[in-house]
């Protein structure tokens, strides 16, 4: 059973990869120095509720779509769930001390939603506020800086059984949320986003059906885009109102997309691009649906209410993006997404290295995005997301990740090259603090840059985290 989001991706039209990495060993500078990236530059990491917190029913929480979908047969990879993960919710004064260890300087973290409103909407539960503000405290007491994710995925069940993001109704829901949130945190949070990557939790959630909640359904995917597009602009507007000095982003996942067959496979490219790379911004930027990629995508315009457009937009202080591989569309006779198929590399001409994940390393894959993202003309682009899943072993208290470590510096230099030719990236976050409950692969890739012995909750830094702790302490 391989349901890796590489593949899953795929299935919405991504692909497979053939180059190999030697191509790219150019772009490294023989010796990275943090330095290079500036003085105000940004470092971090970033984590997800459901992902790292367990409790997943302490104290008034309310479930999530995460909750249901990872209880149901069949949908995990290794039958886990996210009820304990990382016991974060108890141990998040250890996590956030060893974070600042490794000298990162910003904590991004992600707010459950049915913590605060178990039934998503209505009674506010005051356990929850309290929790997250002192999660919020032990990061200012330390000296990092706390980034609030407002949405990493998991909506409270309660608004999945009234229809969740393809029910019109959701901004109401989402605003209420957010101003209940930013209200309550924004006297000591500055650094805001509003979602972590739509194209993901839309396309795998209700059209894949192979995420939280479950559906495919193309009639719930295209309302569902239009609805998460209204709220991610109606989020930013919330935030300007209640947070005096708020840095607002919002992330977006992003790949750079090459033709498996130069030439005969252009029309896959510019399909998927629009759909993995344009559907979300675009329409941010007062742009429209990018409907000249994909015409289905009408059907999402289909959507708009009047005095919607201008609903749409929002002026951001940052985009996230995040990156992981690069993807090759081909043309494929398997609707809905005609031309578009996954490749897998073949064994005897590929090159690449691939991750736990099945993803191939493309560290200039992260550049072009990046290039390609600067077209926009951004205010300001902070990675808020990289990183790699390899299988790690913990041996006499040491786990030795050479090939994490190289991958950071890799995408590192393609990070700093793209800075150099003048790209406006004012921070990178690794994927991830700790290993954790990767979605629909349960526990088996390791993320992380801290590994976490998921019988006793042991953390151990791993060499990689040892590296940054070096590099991270002369910028
Ligand atoms: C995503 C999410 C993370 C993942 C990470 C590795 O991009 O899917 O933001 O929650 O765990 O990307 O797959």
């Amino acid at each position: 059973m391989k349901r890796r989001k590489f593949n899953q991706l795929a299935a919405l039209g991504a692909a497979g990869t053939m180059i190999s990495p030697l191509a790219f060993a150019a772009a490294s500078p023989a010796e990275l120095k943090a330095s290079d990236f500036g003085k105000d530059f940004k470092w971090g990491t970033a984590t997800a509720a459901y992902q790292i917190e367990g409790a997943h029913d302490a104290d008034g929480k309310g479930p999530s779509v995460w909750d249901t979908f990872s209880h149901k047969k069949g949908k995990i990879l290794d039958k886990t769930n996210g009820d304990v993960a990382c016991d974060h919710y108890n141990r998040y004064p250890e996590d956030i001390a060893l974070l600042k260890e490794m000298n990162f300087q910003v904590n991004r973290f992600s707010i459950s939603w049915s913590r605060i409103l178990p039934d998503g909407n209505g009674k506010v539960n005051q356990a929850g506020i309290d929790h997250y503000h002192k999660v919020i405290d032990k990061c200012l007491e330390i000296g990092v800086e706390p980034w609030i994710t407002l949405y990493h995925w998991d909506l409270p069940q309660a608004l999945e059984d009234k229809g969740g993001w393809a029910n019109r109704e959701v901004i109401d829901w989402f605003s209420n949320y957010v101003d209940i949130c930013t209200k309550e945190f924004g006297g000591k949070v500055k650094n805001w986003m509003i979602f972590n990557e739509p194209t993901a939790f839309v396309g795998l959630g209700y059209l894949m059906g192979l995420h939280a909640p479950g559906h495919k359904s193309l009639k719930k995917f295209y309302k569902a885009t239009h609805h998460v597009c209204m709220c991610q602009a109606e989020g930013g507007r919330i935030t300007r109102r209640n947070v005096k000095d708020a840095f607002i982003g919002t992330t977006f996942s992003c790949s750079h997309i090459e033709p498996w067959r130069p030439g005969k496979d252009d029309k896959a490219v510019k399909r998927l691009d629009a759909i993995l790379n344009r559907l979300f911004i675009e329409p941010l930027l007062g742009m429209g649906y990018p409907t000249d990629g994909w015409k289905s995508l009408k059907n999402v315009e289909k959507q708009m209410q009047p005095g919607d457009a201008e609903k749409l937009t929002f002026d951001f202080d940052f985009i996230g993006l995040q990156n992981y591989f690069r993807i090759k569309a081909k043309k494929s006779l398997f609707p809905p997404l005609i031309w578009a198929n996954q490749v897998q590399p073949t064994k005897w001409l590929d090159k690449s290295e691939l991750t736990d994940m099945g993803w191939e390393v493309s560290p200039e894959g992260l550049y072009k995005v990046l290039k390609q993202f600067n077209k926009y003309g951004l205010k300001n682009i902070i990675v808020t997301e990289n990183g790699a899943a390899f299988p790690d072993k913990l041996e006499n208290g040491r786990v030795h990740d050479p090939r994490r470590t190289q991958f950071y510096k890799d995408y590192l230099s393609n990070v700093l090259r793209a800075k150099k030719e003048g790209v406006n990236i004012t921070g990178y976050f690794c994927w991830t603090l700790m290993d954790n409950f990767e979605w629909a692969e349960g526990y088996h890739p390791r993320f992380g840059l801290i590994h976490i012995d998921f019988e006793t909750q042991k953390r151990t830094i791993k060499d990689t985290g040892l590296w940054f702790k070096e590099f991270l302490a002369n910028k």
